[in-house]
């Protein structure tokens, strides 16, 4: 594409009047933010936090803009939801449109066109050509939880395994597929039976180099072993662990899994909620692999912030379930259908997945030299516009947690936002908006290579 008519092209993805720029103009946070923060801790529960310390009075493009006039870089996008940008024009005017139309009637009760407009594009666009259905719902711990029903209805079996570092949501079955006890799970069990944990591909901490056949078949004579292949309904796996690290499975792991599933009658889920549409440069994050999943949970980018979220699968399976055993008030909202088809046809037509690539390029350019210079960089890894740093001890595998935090932090200060994650806590995670600017998330780079230099105390040669 043209240089001008891709700048045209991202024109049309930003709101109007947004300047694409870092700037502080108080202290982080401002006056403004400090009393909205005073009046929150008075009636907020104590156990939601934020990343940022200041409050949002606008976002869109790369940017957030916070009620003192800070504007602040975005490597986040919501965790990994605003993959079209915030208050993307086309996905503000078809919310706009659809609500002034109607909000709300009930698919289960009085059906509209925009749910099934959006099953539609979800069985073009998921990996397969096989007949597929969907179902939609409002997050995506519901989506997690509907694979599971699914799979156990179809197959009549009741274990479900998941792997090491695994995050599929805060529900009461999720929680117990979530492998982090702190802060997901301590203090609130008892926890849903019948899930099985086995040991994912970590490749930087396998005590051995191994292949993603070995580490499969490492799950799987586990499973054999500790479960019985007859009795799982379910195999539910991140394509690149999420909140785990943003983990990149060793080549051919999830095609050997998705092999032995097969061969065992059990159900393959990919749970691409996080990994989806678009965000690692492909549709969807199996295709790298080549990998078709019997199930595809998807949520976060579907719908451009509003809260939708899917599980597609073949049809056989998905339709062994009886009437009346999937829905929900508000699965499938129609405001949320409709940003959802607005999303979706800028993922497809404005080039997002491109537009992935071109991220990974910068960032794994920038933070492969960060990595040269700082050797408590252990590791830069992801796919498209998922790329992480591992952060550890210099010359071992350590995890250093509280440098993750402290560059966070210091990022935060100076107008980026950077998310950490990992099981160990020692991730820095970028989400960018798949719109940034390329200038801006070189800015933003900088100012995160910045930090980890002089976090770490690390000198430069
Ligand atoms: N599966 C792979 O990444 C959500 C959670 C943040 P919900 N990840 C962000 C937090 O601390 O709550 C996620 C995911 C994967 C499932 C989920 C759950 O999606 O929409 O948050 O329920």
């Amino acid at each position: 594409m043209a240089p001008d008519s891709a700048s045209r092209d991202r024109a049309h993805l930003i709101p109007e009047g947004l300047p694409q720029r870092r700037a502080l103009v108080t202290a982080v946070p401002g006056p403004a933010s400090q009393a909205i923060a005073a009046r929150r801790a008075a009636v907020v529960a104590a156990g939601v936090s934020s990343v940022l310390p200041v409050y949002v009075e606008r976002a869109g493009g790369g940017v957030i803009v916070d009620v003192d006039g800070n504007s602040f870089i975005d490597l986040a996008s919501g965790i990994a939801v605003t993959g079209v940008g915030n208050a993307a024009p086309a996905v503000a005017r078809a919310v706009a449109d659809q609500a002034a139309a109607f909000t709300h009637t009930c698919f289960m009760v009085a059906p509209y066109e925009g749910y099934v407009a959006v099953c539609e594009a979800l069985a073009r666009l998921t990996p397969g050509d096989h007949a597929k259905r969907s179902v939609l719902v409002n997050s995506g711990a519901e989506a997690v939880e509907n694979a599971v029903k699914i799979a156990r209805r179809a197959t009549g079996r009741s274990a479900v395994v998941v792997l090491d570092h695994a995050y599929h949501g805060r529900t009461n079955l999720t929680m117990a597929m979530t492998a982090k006890a702190m802060p997901y799970k301590t203090g609130f069990g008892p926890f849903a039976g019948e899930v099985y944990r086995v040991p994912a591909s970590y490749p930087l901490r396998e005590p051995a180099p191994i292949t993603g056949e070995q580490a499969a078949a490492r799950a799987t004579t586990m499973i054999d072993k500790q479960v019985g292949a007859d009795q799982v309904a379910a195999l539910v796996v991140e394509p690149i662990l999420g909140e785990g690290g943003f983990v990149v499975p060793a080549p051919g792991f999830l095609a050997a899994l998705s092999r032995w599933c097969t061969e065992h009658g059990v159900v393959f889920v990919a749970d691409e909620i996080q990994t989806g549409f678009a965000r690692t440069g492909l549709m969807f994050a199996c295709e790298h692999e080549g990998v078709v999943p019997d199930l595809i949970t998807t949520a976060k980018g579907i719908a451009g912030g509003l809260p939708l979220a899917a599980v597609t699968g073949r049809a056989e399976l998905m339709d062994a379930v009886h009437g009346g055993g999937l829905g929900g008030t508000y699965g499938g909202n129609p405001v949320a259908c409709a940003a959802a088809l607005a999303a979706i046809d800028l993922y497809e037509h404005a080039d997002l997945a491109g537009a992935a690539r071109r991220i990974e390029e910068l960032a794994v350019s920038r933070l492969t030299a960060l990595a040269e210079r700082a050797p408590q960089v252990a590791e830069v890894r992801g796919r498209g516009a998922m790329q992480a740093i591992e952060l550890v001890r210099p010359g071992t595998l350590e995890p250093d947690a509280a440098l993750a935090g402290r560059v966070a932090r210091q990022c935060a200060q100076q107008g980026v936002l950077v998310l950490t994650c990992g099981t160990y806590g020692n991730v820095l995670r970028l989400l960018p908006p798949l719109v940034i600017d390329l200038e801006l998330l070189a800015e933003g780079l900088d100012v995160l290579a910045t930090a980890v230099l002089e976090q770490a105390g690390a000198v430069a040669r």
